[in-house]
Formats: structure tokens, C-alpha cells, sequence
């Protein structure tokens, strides 16, 4: 079976996760479901980044041990996490023991091989972003990533000697051209930091102590993203008695991030393996945001909404759908509560929840809820919406390969509007009221399949909902996984449901989206 490694990021325990996080730990699950389904093993890795200043200054202000903060804070993304079913098999956490230990002999090494030196430094840094910049790096003298305050600040610190590497990362970008996804993040780290050439980085810290310590200079703290990135080898086993997982997972054939990201992923990253003598992960993909109306939410700015509530009023194959599909393929997408409400009523309640019910009901209505096999003629028609499902599939599923989740849905609902429109042209009321049974029962025997391919495409991201449809048709489990999607005359002996149930209830537009504008003003929460 090939095997397939993914990973998100390793999220900072500075506030309760929104649906930013959701949204990329959400997308990954996506992905494995979907890899799952056809026949890799998947193994997928997400988890928390608990050292750094940022860390340690927001379990002060809590009154808390940095070690009592983030245990909180771990349980709470865990809830999360199966609250969303998110389908992680580690949940890696940077003060584990398993992985301190590697990151210290880690550093250790890059030492003795003269890959890590000691200097000094001096230069702006940026506290929420943990960063150092240089003078002509600062946009209207502040930091370029996030906008905020920057402060003078020396230290003496330990580099790593990127400029010894940066002609190999050069040609490994030009010989594997889709390593980072989008291409134009790619083109941005190539053309602003590759092709300038790299600066050597500050990889220690001494004005704060929380965090994993130089192993031969206690008085440094390997810098927190050297210590961050290494979850991805760690949290296989990387230098443990038991390495079994890395050998047989490494290297990761997808890093999930987002865009603010990527300059460590596609540059230190790949660097780092490059010195410990590592096989780089297969491709890197960096999404967007997600935008509120004042720009990017965040958890240091407040502007969020949580996921909880969502799934609470809505389910979580609702919220799911929304977020992965409002996100396209590496741009930012907005959450607006009209957006909600109106994809929450058009595209589930009237698009597919209609579709469904309206099959099963014309089904028990004509035939008594039951039809037998595919029909010995077919109409032109039929064969249509029979040639674009064949073709929707193959779309779908290159999407989804390519990781465009957004386009796999928006293909998905072409679908499901084609299907729709495949009753008004067939119109079967007017076959049953001509007696056209022959007919009659062909136009059922299409719905129901198209629905049942429907089922199938959507199970990556909305299980329930999927699972309420094929058993509402009572489709049998070998007509099920994603290789019966080639079938299409296997159905025999179709018995759907006499008590058909709502997939999604219609929502009020107006008052809903005050429901929702509520959700919206939940202060900041840490946890
Ligand atoms: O950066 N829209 O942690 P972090 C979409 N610990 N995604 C968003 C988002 C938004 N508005 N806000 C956050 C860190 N994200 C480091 C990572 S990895 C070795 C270390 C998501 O808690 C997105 O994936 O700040 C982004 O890259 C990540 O959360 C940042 O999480």
C-alpha cells in the first residue's frame, strides 16, 4: 500500500483556536479521508508548539506555570479536535520528552559539524512573531509579518550557516518545480530570499528561558522554530530507540501551512533536513486566510469566531463545508454570517437536501419506495447527465489530488445542480401522470445512483451527511468506497426509505444572521 505522510502546523497554545486553526487541521483531515479512500496509508500529524516567549508571557498574565498553561491548553485543542473528528493519528507536543531530547541532540550536532556557530546579534525583533528583522526588512519601521511594535535587541546567539546550503535549496527548487504549492508562493520565496541570497539565522535565544536548552551552553534556548519544525521527525520516532515510523513514513509527502508560514517551511526547513543528512518532504501546500471584515482573524488580534458554535446550531458537516469551500486553492477567503446563512440554505438545504428528498419521495410515491435495476433503455437524456457525472468524477478527484478541496466541492455541486436539472427536463410527474412506467423508473434509477455517487464524493468532508444519504437509499457497503464511483448499473433491487429524513432544516435568513453576529462578539477567550 503506498504510504502517505501529511502534517499541519504545530499550533501556538497563546489563545483558544479559531476557525483559522480549525480550518487547516479541518483541510488535512480532508485530505486523509480522501487519500484513505484511495488505498494509502495515511498517517497524519498535528499538535502544539508549546516553548517561546509568546508562550511564557501568556501563562504570566494567566498566573499559571508555562508547563500548567499549555497542559490546559493541549486538552483544550483535543477536545477541539474530536469535537471536529479530526482524524490525527499523533498529536505531537514540543515539552514532550520524546522530543525535547531529539531537538537537543539535534542542535548538539549541527554544532560539531560546524553548521551552528556562536556570535552575536543584533537587530529588531519582533516579539509576536518571534523574529528577528534587520533595519531595511521593517516596513514603516515595523515588522513586516504581522505590522506590529519591533524592538532593538542584542544578544549573543548561535547561527546557522544557511548561506552553506542556499545553492543546493536553489537547485532543489529548479529541479522539483511543484515542491511548494502555490506557485506563486513559491516564485516569492525564490525571487525575495533565494535569489537575494540567505541570511545566516539566529537559532538561540537568551532573554527568556522557556524552551528546550542549548545542551553545551545552558544558558540558550534553541530558537523556537528550529525547535518547532523538528516535530515532523520527532514525533516519528527521529534518533529514538524506535524509529520504525520514520523509515516508514518519512519523508512527508504533504506539509499543510498556512501563507504566514511558508518562509520557515520553504526555507529553513528543507535547509535543516539538508543538514542532518534527510530526504526533504515532497511538497509543501500554503492556503490563505481567513479574512473577517477587519482582515486576517487572529488570535493575538481577537477578531475571531470559534468553531464550537458553529457545530453546535449548524452540525459539523455544515461548518465544514463552509470553510473548506469558501477557501480557494491558496487565497484567502471571508467569513461573513450572510455567507453562512446563504451557503447553509442554497447549496445543502435547498441544492442537496431537496435533491434527496425528493427522490425518495417520488420514488415512495410512484413505486412504493422500490425500483429494481439499471433500465434496459436509456434516453438521451439519461445518458447526458450520465456522461457528466462520469466526467464530474474524474474532475473531482483531479482536484482533490491537487489538493484545490475548494474546486472538488465546487465540482461536486455542479453535480448536484445537474441532477436537479435532470428532474425538471425529465419531469416525472408528467411520466407518471402518461403512464410511462418503463420510463418513470429509469429516471428514478438515475437519481438514486447520482446520489449515491454524490454520497461517496462528499465522505472527505461531510461523513454524516453522506452516511444519512446512502442509508436513506440503503445502499449496500460494497457500493460504498470510492472505487464503486465507477460503477453505474450495479444497483439492484433499490429500496429507499419511507420515512425520509431532512438532511439540513432551512434557516431564517434574517434572524439567523444575528444568531451568528452573536457568536461573533465572544471576547477573546484563552480558553
Ligand atoms: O505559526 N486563516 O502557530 P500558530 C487560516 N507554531 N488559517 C489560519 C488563520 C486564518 N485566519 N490563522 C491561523 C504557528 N491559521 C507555529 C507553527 S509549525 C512547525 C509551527 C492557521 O498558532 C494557519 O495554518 O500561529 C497558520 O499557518 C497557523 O494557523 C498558524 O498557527
Amino acid at each position: 500500500m503506498p504510504k502517505f505522510y501529511l502534517t499541519t502546523p504545530i499550533y501556538y497554545p497563546s489563545g483558544k483556536f479559531h476557525i483559522g486553526t480549525a480550518y487547516t487541521t479541518a483541510l488535512a483531515s480532508t485530505i486523509k479521508r480522501y487519500k484513505k479512500a484511495r488505498g494509502f496509508d495515511v498517517y497524519m500529524l498535528t499538535g502544539m508548539d508549546e516553548h517561546g516567549q509568546k508562550v511564557q508571557k501568556v501563562a504570566e498574565g494567566r498566573g499559571k506555570t508555562p508547563q500548567e498553561h499549555v497542559d490546559e491548553m493541549a486538552d483544550e485543542a483535543k477536545k477541539l479536535w474530536s469535537l471536529m473528528e479530526i482524524e490525527y493519528d499523533d498529536f505531537i507536543r514540543t515539552t514532550e520528552e520524546r522530543h525535547t531530547k531529539v531537538v537537543e541532540e539535534i542542535f548538539d550536532r549541527l554544532m560539531e559539524q560546524g553548521d551552528i556557530y556562536k556570535s552575536e546579534y543584533e537587530g529588531w525583533y519582533c516579539m509576536p512573531c518571534e523574529t528577528y528583522f534587520t533595519e531595511t526588512q521593517l516596513v514603516d519601521g515595523k515588522c513586516p509579518d504581522c505590522g506590529r511594535e519591533v524592538k532593538k535587541m542584542k544578544e549573543e546567539s548561535y547561527f546557522f550557516n544557511m548561506k552553506k546550503y542556499a545553492d543546493r535549496l536553489i537547485k532543489f527548487y529548479n529541479d522539483n518545480p511543484d515542491f511548494i504549492l502555490p506557485e506563486s508562493r513559491k516564485n516569492e520565496l525564490f525571487n525575495n530570499f533565494l535569489k537575494p541570497g540567505l541570511e545566516d539565522l539566529c537559532v538561540s535565544r537568551t532573554s527568556f528561558d522557556w524552551g528546550v536548552k542549548v545542551k553545551k551552553d545552558q544558558k540558550h534556548v534553541v530558537y523556537v522554530w528550529l525547535d518547532a519544525l523538528t516535530n515532523y521527525i520527532t514525533a516519528l520516532g527521529y534518533l529514538s530507540d524506535d524509529d520504525s515510523l520514520m523509515k516508514k513514513y518519512w519523508p512527508a509527502d504533504l506539509h499543510i501551512v498556512g501563507k504566514d508560514i511558508i518562509r520557515f517551511h520553504g526555507l529553513y526547513w528543507p535547509i535543516f533536513l539538508m543538514a542532518l543528512d534527510l530526504p526533504l518532504p515532497k511538497q509543501i501546500y500554503a492556503h490563505g486566510f481567513i479574512m473577517m471584515k477587519d482582515g486576517k482573524m487572529s488570535k493575538s488580534k481577537g477578531n475571531v469566531i470559534y468553531p464550537e458554535p458553529l457545530i453546535e446550531r449548524y452540525g459539523l458537516d455544515a461548518f465544514k463545508y463552509f470553510i473548506l469551500r469558501e477557501m480557494s486553492f491558496g487565497q484567502d477567503g471571508t467569513f461573513t454570517p450572510e455567507g453562512f446563512v446563504e451557503r447553509f440554505n442554497f447549496d445543502l438545504c435547498n441544492d442537496l437536501g431537496n435533491l434527496l428528498n425528493r427522490t425518495i419521495g417520488m420514488i415512495n410515491k410512484y413505486f412504493g419506495g422500490e425500483i429494481s435495476s439499471y433500465p434496459a433503455e436509456v434516453s438521451e437524456l439519461d445518458k447526458e447527465l450520465e456522461e457528466f457525472s462520469n466526467n464530474s468524477i474524474k474532475q473531482v478527484e483531479e482536484q482533490f489530488d491537487t489538493y484545490h478541496i475548494s474546486n472538488a466541492i465546487t465540482e461536486t455541486w455542479n453535480l448536484v445542480s445537474r441532477t436537479n436539472k435532470y428532474i425538471d427536463e425529465t419531469a416525472p410527474w408528467v411520466l407518471f401522470k402518461e403512464e410511462k412506467t418503463e420510463e418513470l423508473k429509469s429516471v428514478m434509477y438515475h437519481l438514486v445512483e447520482n446520489l449515491r455517487r454524490i454520497a461517496i464524493l462528499i465522505n472527505p468532508y461531510m461523513k454524516h451527511t453522506s452516511e444519512k444519504m446512502l442509508n436513506q437509499l440503503n445502499i449496500p457497503e460494497e457500493l460504498r468506497t470510492w472505487d464503486s464511483l465507477a460503477d453505474y448499473d450495479k444497483l439492484v433491487n433499490i429500496k429507499v426509505t419511507d420515512k425520509p429524513e431532512v438532511l439540513f432544516a432551512r434557516l431564517e435568513t434574517e434572524p439567523e444572521i444575528e444568531v451568528i453576529k452573536e457568536m461573533m462578539k465572544w471576547k477573546k477567550l484563552l480558553l
